[in-house]
């Protein structure tokens, strides 16, 4: 899908995986899927093979249909990752997205997808660049998403806005992960400790493996089978 994106007055693109099987009308949630400091919104495909995960989860039942949503999280012009993906401009992207994706992305696919505009209906996730991300713009917007997971969360994660969030009964489900030998474990801990210390209903698996697919695929599963656990679809 393309869209006009108002933050960087570009046409950017985001990929969507629809369900095989079901009516459109049937599908009630709408998941973002964020990517990590080099990739684009091409990355969970060409590594991760989301569509296979998702048909799986659908078929058997784990989690209700749904439209997943891979957008680009670098919301600067251009978008592409840059030779050296810690530039500035392409680091502020990403600290941009979370704009964008409120004022823009989020409405454009209730439009085009009708699904019901409310909390309860949308999550977002992502892998290190994209987890910290998901933390961040999921704590900071309790109102727009009720289910929030990061894989192997990277330094962008903002430790302070997760200690100043206001945890609510109706607060989002939040799933973590990290490998026990990846360099950015202590990201994973500190948010782990900080959402245990002020009672947020939440779930941190520490894994075998390091900063890598095999954790991502493995996030984007169990998180989802988590948030609809015990939850009526
Ligand atoms: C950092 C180390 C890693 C950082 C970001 C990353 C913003 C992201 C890694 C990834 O997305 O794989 O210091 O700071």
């Amino acid at each position: 899908m393309e869209y006009q994106s108002p933050v960087t007055g570009t046409l950017r693109r985001c990929r969507i995986y629809t369900p095989s099987t079901t009516e459109s009308g049937d599908i009630r949630y709408l998941l973002f899927v964020l990517h990590g400091i080099g990739g684009d919104e091409d990355e969970w495909q060409r590594y991760g093979n989301p569509d296979a995960i998702l048909d799986r989860l659908i078929a058997d039942r784990s989690i209700p249909p749904l439209i997943a949503v891979f957008p680009n999280g670098r919301a600067s012009n251009p978008d592409s990752a840059p030779e050296n993906v810690f530039e500035p401009h392409a680091i502020e992207g990403f600290l941009n997205f979370g704009r964008e994706l409120a004022s823009c992305l989020v409405p454009l696919c209730h439009e085009r997808f009708a699904i019901p505009d409310r909390r309860e209906c949308r999550g977002i996730c992502g892998l290190s660049m994209g987890g910290g991300q998901s933390l961040n713009i999921g704590l900071s917007r309790p109102d727009l998403f009720s289910f929030v997971a990061a894989f192997s969360p990277a330094p962008n994660t903002d430790i302070a806005l997760l200690e100043s969030a206001v945890c609510r009964k109706d607060s989002a489900k939040i799933w973590l992960c990290c490998g026990t030998e990846d360099e950015l474990l202590y990201v994973t801990k500190d948010a782990d400790r900080v959402l245990s210390n002020k009672g947020f209903s939440h779930r941190c698996e520490y894994i075998p493996g390091g900063h890598d697919w095999d954790v991502w695929k493995y996030g984007l599963e169990q998180s989802l089978k988590f948030n609809w656990k015990e939850r009526a679809t």
